[in-house]
């Protein structure tokens, strides 16, 4: 027992290893959606603090995405892989995955669009609603829908949920083509707030605690970086 405490007491890493990075990797056409440039990807690699890395891939769906995304959705110390995964059949959803004993886990997702090239973009993740609990934010289908969601994800005694918060039409944060996603997150004053585009580009929308306010015209790109540098 003691040389087993010794040993942990020196090697943590052997028993914990965590979430060190994230990226897509392999670009493929396989999918050839083409909404996002550059953005459809074979594979999800998870670094971990140990040193090693991991791969995850799907025989018929891609990453379509920029990155993915670090976050502790459940508090407990450990980050859990936001990505956005789209299958050949049902378009996109967004996938959550952790590290158990060292295997990328999927653990939850929202459901998929349901039609293939239908894609989302994430533009945020917070305790939006102060309600102590995470909730993504995403616009369902940016170049067609465009609605801003919020979806909430909990954790209780191995379960985890996936709650529809909120729903708030006439925003997107993409244009077909491009390789970036624009605004996105934002915390002036402490409290969280999504950094979008009205649906024809001409306004800059703020939304905090699921209620949308304009807070001036769009001018182009540099109008949602002000927007997320607090300059509005
Ligand atoms: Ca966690
Ligand atoms: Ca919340």
């Amino acid at each position: 027992m003691r040389i087993a405490a010794a040993l942990f007491a020196i090697f943590p890493q052997i028993c914990a290893a965590d979430v060190s990075f994230a990226r897509y990797v392999d670009p493929t056409d396989a999918y050839g959606h083409g909404a996002l440039a550059g953005g459809e990807y074979a594979a999800l690699e998870v670094g971990l603090t140990d040193g090693r890395s991991l791969r995850l891939s799907y025989p018929k769906a891609v990453f379509e995405d920029t990155e993915p995304r670090l976050a502790d959705l459940d508090a407990d110390g450990e980050m859990e892989i936001i990505t956005v995964v789209s299958t050949f059949d049902q378009g996109a959803r967004i996938q959550v995955f952790d590290l158990e004993e060292s295997v990328i886990r999927p653990i939850a997702s929202t459901a998929p669009i349901g039609t293939r090239h239908r894609w989302l973009s994430i533009a945020g993740i917070a305790d939006f609603d102060g309600n102590g609990l995470v909730e993504v934010a995403f616009v369902d289908r940016p170049h067609l829908a465009k609605v801003l969601r919020f979806v909430e994800f909990d954790h209780q005694a191995e379960l985890w949920t996936v709650t529809s918060k909120a729903a708030l039409e006439g925003h997107t944060n993409h244009r077909i083509g491009e390789s970036a996603i624009s605004g996105g997150l934002r915390s002036c004053d402490g409290t969280p707030e999504v950094i979008t585009a009205n649906a024809n580009w001409s306004r800059v929308l703020a939304t905090r605690r699921y209620e949308t306010r304009d807070i001036g015209p769009y001018d182009g790109p540099q109008s949602l970086v002000s927007a997320l540098d607090c300059e509005d």
